[in-house]
């Protein structure tokens, strides 16, 4: 089976099944609830980072390549899980963060104890003349994006006059992938879970490996983003990585994080003719709630600009042969359907709606644990209430800003991590059957929506479980064409899949209402002709004009022997 067939399932281990009652998830967590994920007619899981961390960004700081961390596990529960889930034909995505490492991590002890060896896996670079930082760059998480290397006088300043470069937190040192021995590094530890049965594997911010040297300021008032992100040595970087490593692997599946990356990037690292990635995730649509682009602010969506966005993706990944990753939520996006859904008045509609967007469009779905059975975000009332180094360091910047507590507040509990990092709601019980314990985060409203309550007909769960099965039953929609459709209506994203077979063709209308009201839509004759393939809501009748009521969403199939 071809990565453009398989449906990929999303577990944040430490908020999935806690087996122990210590509050946070687990690796044997994973194991008991295979069959569960087994049940979704998924292909791959991919697992957020288990290995040892200080876990000062849960995980993503991460201090042994090749080892489990203790609260997670062993490396014999891994294997165990591999096992569990390759009986139901189900390969393990491992996430492979090799952009940066834990300050913690031995590499980066090393350096600090002055073996240049190890000084050569960071960038390590002294204050400037003036006394400013080597650049003017900003970490993703807030602040300047360079730290003290090694210990500092009163001021703060580093006794050996150097700064380390991290990207993200300062617990996460970036390598230096112009250090060839890193590259050789990187290639072993994906070799390591190789060896062990991993197949698949996710590049966490793969796209920032290859800073151009020597490392230069971003122009007065621009993105520092543009000055170290798809830097022209990243395709060079991923195809030795592939050659040593998993490129000669048939069966290997990769996906990239591409972090503010552009269309043609993704698509010279996904053309099969490049050995790069399989696929890639972009997450431009999933900016348009953003005002000016920032992040920490609130704003509603601009529905109109997600079905822009989508579409160009589309359209340009097809063109020139790339292929996309397609998701809403993941471990670090507030949930879609509080974004662009009515989880209030329309949480069954608008999850089913956003579901058939993105799951009968070109490309490989991403299921986000929790998503396939309406989970929402959490309606928590203090900061004290997340957890996330990101939304606290977003909040005392929101306030030093001059932003009051209140809008503050409001602000992080739009856009934070957190809100799609709540345990998985497996039943009404106590901690929604997640742990016997304390839950590291509260659940959000397990009473209402959990798995035992979705099981069953006509559920969110049930339509997930079809729209997963149909890609496997419809050629059309793993390997047919995509084309826009009715682009002039600014909130139904609407597109048709065409298949040309010797038998014949095959054409899928796909119309998506993102209006929580009733609208109208003219159709074509010949697309009117077909059958309903699926559809959110019970009945349809099909007419040459459609209506579409609130978060409808309707899927078409006309097959035309030859
Ligand atoms: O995320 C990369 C990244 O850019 C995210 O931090 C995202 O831009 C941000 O969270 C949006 O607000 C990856 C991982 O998915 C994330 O969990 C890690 O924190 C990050 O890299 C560093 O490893």
């Amino acid at each position: 089976m071809s990565f453009h067939d398989a449906v990929v399932y999303q577990v944040y281990p430490k908020s999935f099944r806690d087996t122990t009652g210590s509050g946070t998830g687990d690796l044997r967590g994973v194991v008991e609830k295979v069959p569960y994920i087994a049940s979704l007619g998924v292909d791959y899981v991919w697992l957020n980072p288990f290995f040892p961390s200080p876990g000062r960004d849960n995980g993503y700081d991460v201090s042994d390549y090749c080892a489990v961390d203790p609260a997670m596990g062993t490396l014999a529960d891994v294997d165990e899980l591999i096992a569990a889930l390759g009986e139901h034909g189900i390969g393990l995505m491992v996430d492979m963060v090799l952009n940066h490492v834990s300050t913690e991590h031995e590499w980066f002890r090393r350096a600090l104890a002055g073996e240049q060896r190890y000084r050569d896996y960071f960038y390590l670079r002294p204050a400037r003349a003036d006394g400013s930082l080597p650049t003017n760059w900003v970490s993703k998480f807030g602040g300047p994006a360079w730290a003290p290397f090694g210990p500092v006088d009163d001021e703060g300043r580093p006794l050996g006059g150097e700064y380390y470069l991290h990207l993200f937190d300062h617990g996460q040192a970036d390598l230096d992938w112009h250090n060839p021995e890193v590259r050789a590094r990187a290639a072993e530890v994906v070799n390591f879970w190789r060896d062990r049965g991993v197949r698949a594997f996710r590049f966490d911010v793969i796209n920032l490996i290859g800073k151009t040297e020597p490392l230069a300021d971003a122009p007065e008032g621009t993105d520092d983003r543009a000055v170290y992100t798809d830097g022209p040595l990243v395709d060079d970087y991923l195809r030795e990585l592939a050659a040593a490593s998993f490129g000669a692997d048939p069966e290997a599946v990769t996906v990239g994080e591409m972090s503010s990356t552009s269309i043609a990037a993704c698509v010279e690292y996904t053309r099969p003719e490049n050995h790069e990635l399989s696929m890639v995730f972009n997450f431009h649509y999933l900016k348009v709630d953003y005002a000016q682009g920032r992040k920490w602010t609130l704003m509603e969506p601009d529905v109109p600009a997600l079905k822009r966005i989508l579409n160009d993706w589309a359209l340009g990944l097809q063109a020139g042969g790339g292929w996309n990753a397609l998701f809403w939520n993941n471990h670090d996006q507030p949930r879609a359907l509080d974004r662009f859904g009515d989880p209030r008045h329309h949480r069954d509609a608008s999850a089913t709606m956003l579901a058939t967007a993105i799951h009968l469009m070109r490309g490989t779905p991403y299921i986000y644990m929790g998503e396939e059975i309406g989970m929402s975000d959490p309606a928590y009332t203090s900061i004290e209430d997340y957890v996330d180094v990101e939304a606290h360091n977003a909040y005392a910047e929101l306030l030093a800003s001059g932003l009051g507590p209140q809008e503050a507040f409001a602000t992080v509990r739009a856009k934070a991590r957190d809100n799609a990092r709540t345990p998985m709601q497996w039943d009404a019980g106590p901690a929604a059957g997640f742990t016997t314990g304390t839950p590291w985060l509260r659940p959000t409203n397990h009473e209402e929506v959990n798995v035992a309550a979705q099981e069953g007909e006509g559920t969110i769960l049930d339509y997930y479980r079809r729209l997963v099965a149909l890609r496997k039953a419809e050629p059309v929609i793993a390997h047919g064409t995509y084309e826009p459709w009715a682009l002039e209506d600014p909130d139904v994203l609407a597109y048709t899949r065409t298949l040309e077979e010797p038998a014949g063709t095959t054409r899928l209308l796909v119309l998506t209402s993102f209006r929580g009201r009733r609208t109208t839509m003219k159709i074509p004759e010949e697309l009117v002709a077909g059958d309903v393939l699926i559809g959110n809501y019970p009945e349809h009748r099909l007419s040459p004009t459609v209506t579409l009521e609130p978060y409808e969403a309707l899927a078409v199939i006309t097959r035309t022997p030859a």
